[in-house]
């Protein structure tokens, strides 16, 4: 484990070299900003190497970092991110049993906003109500993300909602036609490519911090999926036909959950609900709602302010979802 000092000239590396992009930094110009000697620099660089990162070193014009092709390292992620500061703190690893313990762990050792944990595999992946996230490696984006919203606790929700609509956008960007069924799947022709599970860490009338879990299924081929998922579950690479560059298409995935996050701290919920709502392949639709209570089948009519499900029965009454499964029935 590395010593808290070395740690930060580590991570100034990084952020250096990432920063510059193609070009080389000479070892005195590191030297200078990491407040150390060019020998250690060398250290340094080697000790970034064995972690992983692939720099490249030039005699007469100094280092450089080489991203890797489709791996979510730390540089991979940073070089090109062009968010202001979702994502600038990055834990990466390559098999975790979940990244959402890890993230709650950080969040309470104080990380930063914005900060996310991203594994490669995961090995108890998990959904909501204890059910199982399937995290093969390599195939998809397994991340938790770190946010500490100035809202109330009962607010919190609304962040769910927020990260589908991220993740519609992010995923319709690449041509693939994403809905949202309520209260947070991201389907694609009624089959699941995405999943949110958002926990929180608050007091009464303060959150401490939320972290947000997103699961999308990238570039798993059919015989990826276990059998039990197999007919309900797709991949980006299934529906286009090719596999996609996951760092690409994560860090747009940031970019427009920052843009919605910031969105959502100065205008509201409102402006979310609406494009959650355009979105949604449950609103207008006859559904069966399953909550621990009771079970519900009539049209829904709508999310409330609060990101509630409305379900109106055939007596016109109005009821309101707050969790459960819905079933969508085709007619
Ligand atoms: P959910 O409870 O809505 O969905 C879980 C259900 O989805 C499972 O019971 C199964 O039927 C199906 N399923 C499981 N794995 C997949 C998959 N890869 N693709 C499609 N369908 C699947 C959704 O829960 C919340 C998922 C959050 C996952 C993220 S990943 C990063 C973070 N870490 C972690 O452990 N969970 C979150």
């Amino acid at each position: 484990m590395a010593h808290t000092g070395e740690q930060t000239i580590k991570n100034q590396l990084v952020s250096a070299l990432t920063g510059a992009g193609d070009c080389y930094i000479s070892g005195q110009y590191l030297a200078e900003i990491a407040g150390c000697s060019r020998t250690a620099i060398w250290k340094h660089i080697d000790a970034l190497r064995k972690e992983g990162y692939e720099i490249e070193a030039v005699k007469k014009k100094g280092y450089r970092i080489v991203p890797r092709k489709d791996r979510l390292t730390e540089a991979d992620i940073l070089i090109g991110l062009e968010t202001e500061f979702i994502g600038k703190s990055i834990h990466a690893y390559e098999s975790v049993p979940t990244t959402q313990t890890i993230a709650s762990e950080l969040a309470a050792k104080g990380a930063v906003n914005g900060t996310i944990v991203i594994s490669e595999e995961q090995t108890e992946g998990k959904g909501r109500l204890r059910r199982v996230w399937h995290s093969p490696h390599q195939g998809g984006i397994w991340m938790s993300l770190i946010v500490k919203p100035d809202i109330p606790p009962y607010h919190a929700p609304r962040l769910t909602l927020l990260t589908a609509v991220a993740a519609v956008l992010a995923i319709r960007e690449t041509g693939v036609n994403a809905g949202i069924k309520w209260p947070n799947d991201v389907l694609v022709n009624g089959r699941k490519i995405a999943g949110i599970l958002t926990e929180l860490h608050a007091e009464s009338d303060r959150i401490h911090s939320v972290i947000i879990g997103i699961g999308i299924n990238v570039n798993q081929q059919p015989e990826d999926f276990i059998d039990e998922i197999k007919s309900l579950a797709t991949s980006l690479a299934i529906e286009k036909g090719i596999r996609l560059d996951r760092v690409a298409f994560l860090q747009r995935f940031l970019v427009h959950f920052e843009k919605l996050y910031q969105q959502f701290l100065k205008k509201g919920f409102l402006p979310i609900k609406r494009e959650w709502e355009t979105y949604s392949v449950t609103i207008g639709k006859k559904v069966t709602a399953k909550t621990a209570q009771k079970t519900i089948t009539g049209y829904a009519s709508g999310i409330n302010e609060d990101g509630i499900l409305v379900v109106r029965d055939e007596a016109a009454k109005d009821h309101l979802i707050y969790s459960g499964d819905i079933t969508i029935h085709h007619e």
